[in-house]
């Protein structure tokens, strides 16, 4: 039986093209913390989204071969803007502020909501959000707000494992039938999953081949 929700297999094809829309480089264009900030919407977007401290910033460095390009800290919620990355002179890549970080004050929170529904829901260039889950916990109550959002912003989103260095292969196993499972309610949901880890490389290459053929 086919799964609804099976791991994303690029062709050859897909891959080379990947490899080479990151082999022209990425810079990091600015930090946008309103709307009105945002760069002129002229060419495809990515955007990365997930808990506080679940490697979205690792990833992108992962991504682009650039060990510090977005700033991958160990202090959770420290990237509290909308981070722009051009990559080459066809993409942006978008580093998003995580969410549930509990420590963060209420109306840093709020603010932070606000602008990701706004960003969401707004920006027409927006072709996928890449949902960060993490290997080891598999998709929580609070992802779950995001999973709704973006269903209901009709944001086509796919979630992407990371850190999946750092379990064992019976959990992982685990962990990613349960996001598969979980995925099935949302009608958003890219019915294609990858898992990776940006400290090993997994899924590194398969995840450049997506962003190079979406149009
Ligand atoms: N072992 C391992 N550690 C990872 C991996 N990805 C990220 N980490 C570590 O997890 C921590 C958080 O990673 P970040 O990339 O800063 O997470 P983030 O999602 O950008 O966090 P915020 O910006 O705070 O929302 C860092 O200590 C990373 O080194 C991975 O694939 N494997
Ligand atoms: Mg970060």
């Amino acid at each position: 039986m086919a799964l609804p929700f099976p791991l994303a297999d690029p062709d050859a094809e897909a891959i080379e093209a990947g490899r080479h829309l990151f082999a022209q480089g990425a810079e990091f264009l600015k930090g946008v913390v309103a709307m009105s900030g945002l760069p002129p919407d002229d060419r495809v977007e990515v955007c990365f989204a997930g808990r506080s401290n679940v490697g979205k910033s690792s990833l992108i460095n992962a991504l682009t071969g650039r060990k510090n390009l977005a700033r991958a800290s160990n202090t959770p919620g420290r990237t509290q803007e909308i981070n722009y990355f051009a990559l080459g002179d066809s993409r942006y890549m978008v580093d998003l502020p995580g969410y549930g970080f509990a420590e963060a004050p209420v109306a840093v929170v709020r603010q932070w909501q606000a602008l990701l529904k706004q960003y969401l829901q707004g920006r027409v260039t927006l072709r996928r959000a890449f949902v960060l889950i993490d290997t080891r916990h598999g998709v929580k109550a609070v992802d779950e707000e995001i999973l709704t959002l973006l269903d209901r912003s009709a944001v086509t989103f796919q979630v992407v494992m990371t850190k999946a260095d750092k379990v064992n292969r019976a959990t992982r196993e685990a962990n990613v039938a349960q996001v598969m499972q979980a995925l099935q309610k949302h009608p958003a949901a890219y019915p294609e999953i990858v898992v990776t880890s940006s400290e090993k490389g997994e899924g590194v290459e398969t995840l450049r081949a997506i962003i190079a053929t979406l149009q």
